[in-house]
């Protein structure tokens, strides 16, 4: 199969991240939305990425449906998923609130990076970072403190949301460094200090 988009995006990356500790052989093809829009589009007429290209030739898009996809692949057993029924809220909540504040990280980069400098509203780039830090924030007061001791948000083996929790954190953090750090977000500090130095970050770092 192939990954389209750059690791840059965090939706591509958790793909990225998805299919490594999978174990799935991809290829990638770094394409941004920046400068590659033709052949982005050329692939997928929503022309965003991710997009994931299966053997069949059938293209799928947006993270949480290719994830599901993956999950299916794997099988029950493997789905990066928590396995009690009676989480599947709380997890769904999760990944809303972790993905959700990615999104914001998104909307203030492209606000602030994309725009002409005199066309910047620099009040709107102010309004998504808060809600990034608030989305941020949300996570961090449901997740769990087991987090600090080598856990993760749904027990003791880790599922989507701990992907979404590191790179959620290191990017809210990127956008707002002087309102995330360990001291007002412990548990998913410690999160991003464990579980996000596993080599399926290192290996979807670059390009
Ligand atoms: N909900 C989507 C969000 C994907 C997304 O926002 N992708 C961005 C790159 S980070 C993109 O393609 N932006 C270009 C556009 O929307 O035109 C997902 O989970 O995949």
């Amino acid at each position: 199969m192939r990954l389209v988009g750059r690791f840059l995006s965090p939706f591509v990356r958790r793909v990225g991240i998805a299919l490594e500790l999978y174990g799935i052989p991809y290829q990638h093809e770094p394409l941004a939305v920046t400068d590659d829009r033709d052949a982005i589009t050329e692939v997928s007429n929503l022309s965003r990425i991710p997009c994931l290209v299966l053997e069949e030739g059938e293209v799928l898009v947006d993270s949480h449906q290719i994830l599901a996809e993956l999950d299916r692949i794997v099988g029950p057993e493997r789905a990066l998923v928590p396995k009690h029924p009676d989480q599947a809220r709380a997890y769904g909540q999760m990944i809303a609130l972790l993905t959700g504040s990615l999104e914001k990280c998104v909307a203030t980069v492209y606000e602030l990076g994309r725009r002409p400098k005199d066309k910047v509203w620099p009040e709107w780039a102010q309004q998504c970072r808060s809600q990034a830090v608030g989305g941020l924030g949300e996570a961090e007061r449901r997740a769990s403190d087991a987090l600090t001791t080598g856990g993760y948000l749904f027990g003791i083996e880790p599922t989507h949301a701990d992907v979404a929790g590191v790179l959620a954190y290191e990017m809210v953090k990127a956008i707002a460094p002087d309102e995330v750090d360990t001291e007002r977000f412990p548990r998913l500090a410690a999160l991003a200090a464990g579980f996000g130095t596993r080599p399926e970050f290192k290996a979807t770092l670059h390009s």
